[in-house]
């Protein structure tokens, strides 16, 4: 179906421009910026989309992944290749969330949320996307609460991605509460 083919085009996306750019042939700049053309001569190789269909795919991503701009398109957040998005730092809202799975609480209580292989740890400004990221995990899942505006006071870093993902580099235990 149509939608399903929108769905794999847009996880093959995400993988090209966070992951693996030279899987596709790409490179990516150095905010990780590619050519439009060339992402679509890399998604149209594979599958049997046309130009509009990709642009329709980029603005129907439900989590808005995607930004294009100026004949440009790259991945939002949660990039493992080494590129620097450039955001600048902003005061995040009081509290943010974190949704995981219950057996990752088991080690997160004792080392506190690392980024494991992206590039900071990921955090959602509401309980309802929490839960949807705890989701994607198998078995029981936690939500957790962050302080986020103790943390900023007492000099942690926050930003927020084009798509309203929070990013910070770690979240300490004493700033973690199970909500
Ligand atoms: C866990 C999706 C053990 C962490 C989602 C998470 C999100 C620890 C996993 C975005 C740990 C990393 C990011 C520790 C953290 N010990 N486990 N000390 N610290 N973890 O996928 O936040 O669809 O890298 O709890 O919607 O799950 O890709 O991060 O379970 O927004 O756009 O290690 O990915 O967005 O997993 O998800 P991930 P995440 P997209």
């Amino acid at each position: 179906t149509k939608a399903k083919l929108e769905t794999e085009v847009s996880k093959y996306m995400s993988y090209v421009l966070r992951h693996a750019p030279e899987a596709a042939g790409l490179i990516l700049d150095a905010e990780g910026w590619v050519s439009f053309d060339a992402l679509e001569q890399a998604v149209a190789s594979k599958y049997d989309v046309s130009r509009a269909d990709i642009i329709e795919i980029v603005e129907n991503n439900p989590k808005k992944r995607f930004s294009l701009a100026d004949n440009r398109i790259r991945a939002n957040q949660g990039h493992s290749v080494e590129i620097d998005l450039a955001l600048t730092a902003v005061e995040p809202p009081a509290d943010l969330f974190h949704g995981t799975s219950a057996t990752a609480w088991h080690s997160i209580e004792r080392e506190g949320l690392k980024k494991m292989l992206r590039h900071h740890v990921h955090l959602s400004a509401d309980v309802e996307t929490a839960k949807i990221v705890a989701m994607r995990r198998k078995g029981k899942h936690v939500i957790l609460r962050v302080d986020a505006a103790r943390m900023f006071s007492e000099g942690h870093s926050f930003f927020v991605s084009d798509n309203g993902v929070w990013l910070t580099e770690s979240v300490p235990v004493q700033y973690l509460s199970p909500d």
